[in-house]
């Protein structure tokens, strides 16, 4: 079983709690993070609305609570390829879990600087990542978070999206040959184009390498602590909700609870599949300790736990805030309505029991978006991200916000 494990991302809002909840597993933790998603609070003058504290604030509670020591690098992947080399010989972990990436798709479209650091950011750190693991010459695990927006929320109506790979049969001089194929990518935004990028690397270093790597396609994660994270104030896990990084059904938790409109972009039709973050945490740790064999293919699994429209959402957190439900022009490019069928039973069958909406809501409500309203900027929440020039022009036409929709599409 891997004892040591490298944490990169591990300051982020689904990498810090994966490295508390494998500290207190037993394992020997070590975070590299370059503090850019800190950095970009500045860019955006947002801040998380759950007060966070310093990197080093929450390492030295962690040890002040458990005895447990976490170690902290200060690398950038993308842009220190030496410096990751240098730690990964240092600290041999058995296995490295990969958070470090630019992960706000609304972020990615901002603009062409936007667009370029994204892809810069995100290609180079995973390759970086890879060429180390090969010229460190161990055989360590690699635990990679992709999307499920590598596939296209389901571009095929009435399809079940498989884990990964796609079966299909090929005409052949000798007739149909099954094989099984990468799942087509359809990706939303250059972040998810970044995420298909990742996936090719992997097959790539695999196949020539044999590198042992799990690919985690992961859904909208919400929801904000985690049993470690709740142990101290100061151990406290981000919680994002402005129109770049504030993801749908955090934002929404957190508008009913300052009254404001619930933000439902369109028609609400859109489909996408959900995680809480405490099940986030236990699906890596089942990763880590379910690793392919040397000589496997890439094995990817779907890190989701249900689905629902945007609709669905709004409906649920209304239900149980009192918010009012308001549809807005949509700021990105995306389909209307989608159905989305998602083969998720690689985790069941390692004994994942999930939180489900139905159970965790209420608690995110009174727990969260309500205790820390006080520090949510207002002026925040409306996006301001454009998918493509003509949203853009348009908005700069209406001032750059995003008018309510009578007629949402
Ligand atoms: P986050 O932005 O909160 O955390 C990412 C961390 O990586 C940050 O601490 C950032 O400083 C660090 N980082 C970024 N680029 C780096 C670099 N070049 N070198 C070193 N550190 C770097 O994001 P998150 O929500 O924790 O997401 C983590 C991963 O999970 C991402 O890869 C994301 O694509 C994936 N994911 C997230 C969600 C979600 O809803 N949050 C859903 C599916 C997949
Ligand atoms: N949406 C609204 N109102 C809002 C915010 C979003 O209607 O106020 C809609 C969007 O238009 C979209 C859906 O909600 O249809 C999801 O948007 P999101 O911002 O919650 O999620 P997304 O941009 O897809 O990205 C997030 C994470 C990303 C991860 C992805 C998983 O930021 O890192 O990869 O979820 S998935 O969506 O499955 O691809």
């Amino acid at each position: 079983m891997a004892k040591r494990v490298l944490v990169l991302g591990g300051d982020g809002f689904c990498g810090w709690p994966t490295a508390l909840r494998l500290s207190a597993q037993g394992y020997q933790v070590d975070i590299v993070d370059n503090l850019s998603r800190r950095n970009i609070d500045n860019e955006l003058c947002c801040d998380s609305l759950t007060p966070i504290t310093p990197i080093a604030t929450r390492i030295a509670t962690w040890r002040q609570l458990t005895d447990e020591d976490i170690g902290f690098h200060r690398i950038d992947i993308a842009t220190e390829p030496d410096a990751l080399l240098r730690c990964i010989e240092q600290t041999q972990p058995d296995a490295i879990v990969h958070f470090a990436e630019q992960r706000a798709a609304p972020y990615s479209m901002k603009s062409a600087w936007h667009k370029r650091y994204t892809v810069d950011n995100n290609v180079s750190g995973t390759n970086n990542l890879l060429a180390a693991v090969i010229e460190c010459g161990r055989d360590i695990h690699i635990v990679h978070l992709g999307t499920m927006g590598v596939y296209g929320y389901g571009r095929v109506d009435g399809a079940v999206i498989p884990e990964g790979y796609l079966p299909v049969q090929i005409e052949t001089e000798a007739g149909w040959q099954k094989t099984d194929i990468l799942h087509p990518a359809d990706p939303g935004s250059i972040y998810h184009t970044t995420k298909t990028i990742d996936q090719l690397l992997f097959y790539f270093y695999n196949k020539n390498d044999n590198l042992r790597i799990t690919d985690l396609h992961q859904g909208v994660v919400w929801g904000t602590q985690t049993p470690e994270t709740a142990r101290h104030p100061a151990l406290i896990n981000r919680f994002d909700y402005d129109g770049d990084y504030g993801t749908v059904l955090n934002r929404f938790l957190m508008q009913a609870a300052i009254g404001h409109p619930l933000t439902v972009y369109g028609s609400g039709g859109q489909t996408r599949a959900f995680i809480h973050i405490r099940d986030t945490v236990r699906c890596i740790q089942l990763a880590i300790e379910n690793p392919p064999k040397s000589g496997e293919r890439v094995d990817i699994f779907n890190q989701v736990t249900e689905t629902w429209t945007v609709a669905e959402l709004a409906q649920k957190v209304a239900d149980i805030a009192g918010a009012e439900i308001r549809h807005y022009q949509n700021p990105r490019k995306e389909a209307a309505h989608n159905r989305l069928e998602v083969e998720r039973g690689k985790f069941q069958q390692l004994g994942l029991n999930p939180t489900t909406l139905d159970q965790g809501l209420l608690e995110e409500v009174v727990d969260i978006a309500r205790r820390y309203r006080e520090r949510c900027d207002d002026a925040r929440i409306l996006p301001s991200s454009r998918w493509t020039r003509n949203q853009q022009l348009d908005s700069e036409g209406s001032s750059g916000q995003t008018p309510p929709a009578s007629a949402a599409g």
